[in-house]
């Protein structure tokens, strides 16, 4: 059996655990009974999680995945599909797991999905948005939209053939077969596959690995890494970033401070490298 590990409790939820370890925020998608599919509520509460993932200073990478041995995720929760999207408790069809993606793919850290089953549909979705993929042997993938009524035609098709190529994509969304784990890896879609009581220490080691890296120098290169595929959205994002670093510097302060302080600012002090 893989190590026993005391996960401690971030925050609570309905539908989702939240915990931490070690410079680890680990959310689970906690509807077992349902392969772990998502309702809106599932969705608020993990945009939630992954806000404060994203605020937390303890938190240096993310790790999503789903109770049991079963599935990670297997998408929208029929059940409660309506007219327009998922309806939940307050009435209104919601889309929101396309909220979520963003979330994962602009957090400034490390997501590693821990697919631990059934990876399907809308679920298969949120393992190909996050930066690494770490499956167990009985890992299963597929995209179901067209059989079931539902596509997703932006992250889940483009990024998806950014990394497997157009024809697996196309394939996979235009037959709707499912996938083992030893193809997902063969394609490229995974980046490792383990035996099942492996999957969390190995995991835990991917990102005890990261977290001895620099934390900027992963962070502009996820961003970078988004960008080219991001257009002026990824522009946006990694120019941000650029101003993030700037801010760090004496030159800027220059700026601020000669402002506040009335004066002209000295720039001609400050290295032009070659
Ligand atoms: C996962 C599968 C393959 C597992 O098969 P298995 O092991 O044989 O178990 P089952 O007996 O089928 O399931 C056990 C119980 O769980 C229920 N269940 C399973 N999946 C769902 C689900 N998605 N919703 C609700 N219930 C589910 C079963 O009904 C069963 O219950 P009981 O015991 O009462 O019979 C297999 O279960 C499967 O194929 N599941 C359905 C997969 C699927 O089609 N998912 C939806 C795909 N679409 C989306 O996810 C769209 C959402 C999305 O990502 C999106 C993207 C872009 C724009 C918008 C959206 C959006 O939000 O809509």
């Amino acid at each position: 059996m893989g190590t026993t590990r005391k996960w401690e409790t971030i925050k609570t939820y309905e539908d989702i655990f939240f915990d931490y370890f070690d410079g680890i925020g680990k959310i689970t998608i906690n509807r077992e009974r349902y392969r772990n599919a998502f309702r809106p509520t599932t969705v608020n509460e993990m945009s939630d999680a992954f806000r404060i993932c994203r605020e937390d200073q303890r938190i240096n990478v993310v790790v999503l995945t789903g109770a049991g041995d079963k599935a990670f995720c297997s998408g929208g929760d029929q059940t409660v599909k309506g007219k327009g999207g998922y309806i939940d408790k307050d009435g209104i069809p919601r889309l929101n797991i396309l909220e979520v993606q963003r979330q994962i793919r602009s957090l400034p850290k490390p997501v590693i999905a821990m697919v631990n089953g059934y990876a399907i549909g809308g679920g298969h979705v949120l393992h190909v948005v996050c930066d690494i993929s770490i499956a167990s042997e009985n890992a299963i993938f597929g995209q179901t939209g067209p059989k079931v009524g539902s596509f997703d035609a932006g992250l889940g098709s483009s990024y998806l053939a950014s990394i497997i190529g157009q024809k697996k994509a196309r394939e996979i969304w235009f037959m709707c077969r499912q996938y083992s784990a030893a193809e997902a890896l063969e394609m490229g879609l995974v980046n490792k596959v383990v035996p099942f009581d492996q999957l969390e220490d190995e995991v835990v080691a991917w990102a005890q690995k990261m977290q001895e890296h620099s934390p900027l120098a992963l962070r502009m290169l996820k961003l970078g890494l988004n960008a080219e595929l991001d257009g002026q959205v990824g522009l946006q994002e990694f120019a941000g970033n650029a101003t993030l670093l700037y801010y760090l510097t004496e030159e800027a302060q220059e700026g601020k401070n000669a402002f506040l302080e009335k004066r002209k600012p000295d720039f001609k002090k400050y290295p032009k490298f070659p």
